[in-house]
């Protein structure tokens, strides 16, 4: 393997930027323009981080640098590797790669570093996916999920699955070489179970991971209620910023107002809007199509009504309402709270003095927590995509062990599944699918 270099740390200054090679040659392209201070050569002192001056060709210094080696198969990649520490500009690193580049190394396309990870057999095609999450995520739950995916758990449901297949397999192919007078009924019911069991084992995961990739994204929590209410002051008070118009004119908030904040360890997005009534104003109409817009939208619909106002009749459309998404209801200034409503069991809050508020951010986060399945689920649509199709396979194997076809034919549909579930981890790889995934990384990673 020819050795690869990358800067790996983001693009930009900071205080200080990585350079990294992998293969082969790493110790003797990064050593050649290293040496200690005083000038004596670096010793191969693998696991050591070691002071460094980077010099240029002529032997002004480019950089003082922290120097790690690493000798394979004991690093990420499974190669030899160097990891230059260096001062975080991008002048420095640029050039410290382009002295790699003149000693013989080449740069690395992007995710070359786990893809040679993954050749090497360091991690599987689920856990180099999952490095690409953990980098990536923009919030502590889908990093949590990359996490469980990294540590495996997802890898070692796939391979109970695939060890359950091939036993499967081995007892159906052991039928073609004897005469099936030997089989009981028995073993036939019994390898109905377990092909079973298994079905529902996947089926179960998919039904745990539909959905995952967007429950992980940003979640949207949008005000509406009738004008007056509260919501732009209920926004400001959760966002805890003068962001929204708040007045007494009722109809203040027209367009809508949409503020990120992080609540549950994810990124939400709080939206006011005008609510929903009727008006023939075309402008207030425009509104309320956004209104709708937001709700189709939303995960979590604050409900907010004016507790200050007699008690009355005020529903939500059911059919502005997602059919996933979860309704809050609040009551609003229950610093002026009327009467009617001494006995409500909704929860009061007050944008004006904070009362109820955290109770209400409580709420928001206890809901989007129980959406948060704590059992491994795949985040990814390509290890859907391939789930699916080994689930479907086990079932035509099903129908065809039932009307006692050939096991032959039987086995090359359990054979099927496995391949889909290979695919998953990677056991079965195309240069084409491989090729697809990495190239979504980015590059030194
Ligand atoms: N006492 C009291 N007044 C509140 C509270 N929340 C909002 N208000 C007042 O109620 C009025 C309406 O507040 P907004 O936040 O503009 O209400 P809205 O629901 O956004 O109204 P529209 O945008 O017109 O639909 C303002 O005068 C606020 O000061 C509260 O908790 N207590
Ligand atoms: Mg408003």
């Amino acid at each position: 393997m020819d050795t690869i270099v990358a800067i790996s740390s983001p693009p930009g200054r900071g205080a200080v930027g990585l350079v990294r090679l992998s293969g082969k040659e790493a110790f003797s392209i990064a050593s050649a323009f290293c040496r200690k201070t005083g000038g004596a050569v670096l010793p191969a002192d693998p696991r050591k981080a070691l002071h460094t001056q980077i010099l240029e060709p002529d032997g002004k210094l480019l950089d003082s640098a922290l120097f790690l080696f690493l000798k394979g198969p004991a690093s990420y990649t499974g190669e030899d590797t160097v990891e230059l520490t260096c001062h975080g500009n991008p002048l420095i690193l640029r050039r410290v790669v382009e002295l790699c580049l003149q000693g013989g190394a080449r740069p690395a396309t992007a995710g070359e570093f786990t893809l040679r990870a993954f050749r090497n057999g360091k991690l599987d095609l689920v856990q180099a996916e999952s490095v690409k999450r953990i980098v990536e995520a923009r919030s502590r739950l889908e990093l949590f999920a990359g996490q469980r995916m990294q540590a495996g758990i997802l890898s070692r449901f796939l391979d109970e699955i695939r060890s359950k297949l091939i036993g499967l397999k081995a007892e159906i192919e052991a039928e073609i070489d004897f005469s099936t007078e030997d089989l009981t009924l028995q073993s036939q019911a019994e390898r109905h179970n377990t092909s079973r069991q298994i079905i529902q084992d996947l089926e179960q995961m998919i039904q745990k991971s539909r959905g995952t990739t967007e429950m992980l994204s940003r979640w949207q929590i949008t005000l509406v209620g009738l004008p007056n209410a509260g919501k732009s002051s209920l926004l400001n008070a959760l966002l805890k910023e003068d962001r929204a118009l708040v007045s007494d004119i009722p109809g203040t908030t027209r367009d809508t107002v949409a503020e990120d904040r992080d609540l549950a360890g994810t990124t939400v997005r709080l939206v006011d809007t005008a609510g929903l009534r009727s008006s023939s104003d075309p402008l207030e109409q425009a509104g309320m199509e956004r209104t709708r817009l937001a709700l189709r939208n939303s995960q979590i619909i604050v409900h907010v009504v004016d507790g200050s106002l007699p008690a009355h009749q005020e529903q939500l459309l059911q059919e502005e309402v997602p059919a996933h998404a979860s309704v809050i209801v609040v009551l609003n200034k229950c610093d002026r709270l009327h009467p009617d409503h001494a006995a409500s069991d909704l929860l009061a809050v007050s944008a004006k003095t904070g009362e109820g508020l955290a109770k209400l951010e409580q709420m928001l986060e206890s809901t989007i927590e129980s959406a948060y399945p704590p059992e491994p689920v795949l985040l990814e649509i390509r290890q859907m995509h391939h789930l699916k199709l080994a689930a479907s396979a086990l079932q035509r194997m099903q129908k065809l062990q039932t009307a006692a076809a050939p096991p032959e034919i039987v086995a090359l549909e359990i054979q099927g599944a496995l391949d889909e579930i290979g695919a998953i981890t990677g056991a079965i790889d195309t240069e084409e699918v491989l090729g697809k995934i990495f190239s979504t990384f980015c590059i030194g990673k």
